[in-house]
């Protein structure tokens, strides 16, 4: 994996870069929209391809190893076969998930022993078969097992479990040199930095994660429930120290204000379920503030979806029609609330790309900020 550096704010610490793998070029900044049963939720892959035309989606280790289960992974010849996705994929570690959807869990060095949340049976996740699991799947980025504490978490808890996510990477580097790809493209391994929202152990943890060397690095552990203001603080402290020349991803973050403030200050690639879950709930994100396109208010409001005409279906659709579809719950409403959320997210990255190549992104960001904060 290479990582280029394009061009670096003046006014910020945003940056413009490009990733290239095995399965192509990333344009940094980048959402990656969420994929997480090898399936961007209601959005067929030719959508997602033409309309919304992502370099890269994200997939879970959880739910894959789960469902279908590692071995058909495997024999499909990996996700991206199984999928047909042909570019590139990021697979999230379970270090997440295990905590925030398992019936139950118990964390010990060792690892996690968790419950499955669809039918109860047991499982044991390590960082080394962890990292197996993840050669089976076959995404081009794959992350590190961690543990992403809750919010608030007191300092004691903190740090111990962030001294345990260290140990953690360590081993799972070891395995994952140890253990060749499946299937013919490279692989590359992401730490993530923990620390809660202690600025001490921010730093403490970025800089062991700096040291460990890999192509990319993420920060995990945030947009757990603390205030927006924290969590700036927190990528801040970090971005500080993590290296210029390697891409830093934010990992489920978030609004699309969030992403803005943290493309400030010099992140460039980010997943979150908002767009598609959020807009499975009838939620819309627009340049110009948030729709609830559920209320009664757009009931006979014919005006396209979003005249800003990012996908087909904005233009395409009206306001009411969307609620009719919402109001008698059609499996083709969530589909046009989707596409129309992650073509706007992916619009926003690109926006904000060119206005970091074109030096003025402070500008433009303090104003799209301003303007997205509101409720249509
Ligand atoms: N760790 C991992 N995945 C994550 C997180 C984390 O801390 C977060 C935190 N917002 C989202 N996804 N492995």
């Amino acid at each position: 994996m290479k990582f280029d550096l394009l061009s670096t704010d003046i006014n910020s610490k945003a940056r413009a870069g490009e990733i290239t793998t095995d399965h192509g070029k990333i344009e940094t900044p980048i959402f990656m929209p969420v994929g997480t049963i090898a399936t961007v939720k209601g959005v067929h892959q030719k959508e997602l391809k033409e309309e919304i035309n992502p370099d890269i989606i994200l997939g879970n280790t959880y739910h894959l190893y789960l469902k279908p289960k590692t071995e058909i992974l495997r024999k499909a010849g990996g996700i991206h076969k199984f999928m047909n996705w042909d570019r590139n994929i990021l697979t999230d570690s379970g270090g997440y998930q295990v905590y925030s959807l398992s019936a139950n869990r118990k964390i010990k060095e060792e690892g996690v022993k968790f419950k499955s949340h669809i039918d109860g049976s047991y499982h044991f996740f390590t960082p080394e078969n962890v990292m197996e699991i993840q050669r089976t799947i076959g995404a081009d980025i794959i992350m590190a097992f961690d543990e992403c504490t809750p919010y608030p978490c007191d300092y004691r808890y903190a740090k111990k479990s962030m001294h345990m996510t260290h140990r953690w990477l360590d081993r799972c580097i070891k395995h994952f040199e140890k253990t060749p790809p499946l299937y013919g493209y490279e692989q590359s391994l992401f730490p993530i930095v923990q620390g809660s929202t202690y600025k001490d152990l921010r730093r403490q943890s970025a800089e062991y994660i700096a040291n460990a060397g890999a192509v990319g690095n993420a920060i995990g552990g945030l947009s757990v429930g603390e205030p927006a203001e924290e969590m700036y603080a927190m990528t801040e402290v970090v971005t500080e120290i993590l290296p210029e020349d390697k891409p830093r991803y934010l990992m489920g973050v978030g609004t699309p204000i969030n992403i803005l403030e943290n493309i400030a200050l010099g992140v460039d690639m980010f997943d979150c379920v908002m767009p598609t879950r959020n807009g499975r709930n009838g939620m819309l994100f627009t340049a110009h503030g948030t729709i609830n396109i559920k209320n009664k208010k757009w009931e006979d409001d014919f005006s396209a979806i979003d005249d800003m005409a990012i996908t087909w279906v904005d233009t395409e659709y009206s306001k009411a029609y969307l609620r009719h579809l919402f109001t008698v719950n059609e499996m083709l409403g969530r589909q046009i609330a989707t596409i129309h959320n992650l073509g706007f997210y992916l619009w926003l990255v690109r926006e904000a790309r060119k206005h970091i190549l074109a030096g003025d992104f402070r500008v433009w960001k303090d104003m799209m900020v301003k303007q997205m904060d509101k409720r249509l």
